[in-house]
């Protein structure tokens, strides 16, 4: 199997700990490094990661990875046996893709090693994002009323809230311990497990590598805008912000449709 992969992508990393957790094998391919964008474009239009490729069959979009994974790879499960957990398990992974990405992604940029931006963050930005983190946190704490995971047992809720939490704790925004007691038994039992483990050390060692000498081999002055990214800034009113970035070229939004001659999968 081949994953189009990026060590710092929250998707990629689902997809990751879903393949270690299942003791899948997979070739990995830096896909975000500018020298990889062509042929991450022949395999997904969005040039977007991750995508997997397991002999004829190729898959793009973390979520619809995962659920081939499961069908495919069966044992150990990643989704919960009964009717309602799938659904609470389902609707924790769209809950950390589209709304706790969007808001980590948005107020993060000033901080990436990438991009290393001159400028401040639009004023309000911060504390927006503050703001509805703590509300996401709210209900996760509410839902963790199984233990020690979101489902009781470990599953794909699990693996795709984790990147977005522990990104919290690199902004300064860690959930702290008295608000959030059941988030942070939840984060101690996660960080035992061997594949969360090995992603940590799989990060911190990449990050050495791209970021420790040299220039980066990624983008690093257009930011890619996909739509829940763009709809959590837009609905907190910073849309003059951002039409000032795409003004000053730095924005790329991903379309889904093809290139000319090209099948989508
Ligand atoms: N819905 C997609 C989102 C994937 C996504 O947004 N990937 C980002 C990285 S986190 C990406 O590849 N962006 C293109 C780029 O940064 O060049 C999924 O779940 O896989």
């Amino acid at each position: 199997m081949r994953l189009y992969d990026n060590a710092f992508s929250p998707f990629a990393r689902k997809v990751r700990l879903v393949l270690d957790y299942k003791g899948l094998a997979f070739e990995s391919i830096d896909a975000l490094a500018l020298a990889q964008h062509r042929g991450l474009s022949g395999v997904n239009a969005r040039a977007e990661v991750p995508v997997l490729v397991d002999d004829d069959v190729t898959v793009v979009d973390s979520a619809d990875i995962v659920a081939y994974l499961e069908d495919r790879y069966p044992k150990p499960a990643v989704f919960p046996a009964s009717p309602a957990l799938r659904a609470k398990a389902r609707r924790w992974q769209r809950v950390a893709d589209t709304v706790f990405d969007s808001i980590v992604h948005d107020i993060s940029l000033w901080m990436w090693p990438t991009h290393q931006r001159p400028d401040r963050p639009p004023p309000g930005l911060i504390e927006a994002g503050q703001r509805d983190l703590t509300l996401l946190l709210e209900e996760l704490e509410n839902a963790l009323d199984l233990e020690p995971f979101v489902c009781g047992d470990l599953s794909v809720a699990d693996f795709a809230l984790f990147p977005h939490v522990s990104a919290m704790k690199t902004l300064g925004l860690a959930p702290d311990e008295r608000s959030f007691p059941r988030i942070a038994a939840w984060n101690r039992a996660m960080r035992q497990q061997p594949v969360i483990r090995e992603n940590l050390a799989h990060i911190k060692s990449t990050a050495i590598e791209k970021f420790s000498g040299g220039p980066s081999p990624y983008e690093g002055t257009k930011v890619v805008w996909r739509g829940d990214r763009l709809e959590w800034l837009l609905c907190n009113g910073f849309h003059e912000w951002w039409l000032a970035e795409l003004a000053a070229g730095r924005v790329i939004v991903p379309s889904s449709l093809p290139a000319r001659g090209q099948a989508a999968h």
